[in-house]
């Protein structure tokens, strides 16, 4: 059975993400989505809500929380592969260094999937730049996460 482990901040979950979830549900066995909790990062979402988010808008994969190395949890967790996605050149530098980071601290290797270019602008900070500003964001998120954002967007 092959496993993959997707990390990620999820706050909140994108479109672009759940492209990358639905890939790797086609081309890996198991598919373990682990979001990451930073306690010296803020975040909109909590991370029993980012985890909740990712169940409610993707179906048949298994979420883990994780603070600490990611290498760890994807080695408790027994996956054969890291799979990230990629936006474009930044994300391509910044991901590269975290591989190799990654690696040397005993995780598996990382698979990159580009983005489809209709997604690529799309992250989490655009979408909660676009609440703020009162603009609709449901083209860019899963429904369920559009509601929970229609109500956070008025406390940020
Ligand atoms: N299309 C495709 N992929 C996308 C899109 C999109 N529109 N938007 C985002 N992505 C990809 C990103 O490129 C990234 O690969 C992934 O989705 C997650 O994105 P975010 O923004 O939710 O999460 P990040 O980038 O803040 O990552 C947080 C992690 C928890 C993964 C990271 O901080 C981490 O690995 N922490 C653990 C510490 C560690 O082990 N560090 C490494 C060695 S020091």
């Amino acid at each position: 059975m092959t496993t993959a482990i997707i990390p990620g901040s999820f706050d909140p979950p994108t479109v672009g993400h759940l492209a990358v979830i639905e890939i790797a549900q086609r081309c890996f066995d198991r598919v373990v989505v682990a979001v990451g909790v930073n306690p010296a990062k803020h975040t909109w979402f909590s991370a029993l809500e980012r985890v909740e988010m990712i169940l409610e808008s993707t179906s048949g994969v298994e979420v883990v929380e994780f603070d600490g190395l990611l290498a760890d949890t994807a080695g408790n967790v027994g996956a054969d592969c890291i799979v990230k996605g990629l936006r474009g050149a930044g994300d391509l530098e910044y991901e590269q260094g975290q591989a190799w980071a990654n690696g040397e601290l005993g995780a598996p290797p990382t698979l990159f999937l580009p983005t489809d270019p209709s997604l690529a602008y799309i992250s989490s900070s655009l979408v909660k730049d676009m609440c703020r500003l009162g603009i609709d964001v449901s083209a860019y998120v899963p429904p369920a996460t559009a509601q929970r954002l229609l109500l956070r967007g008025e406390e940020n």
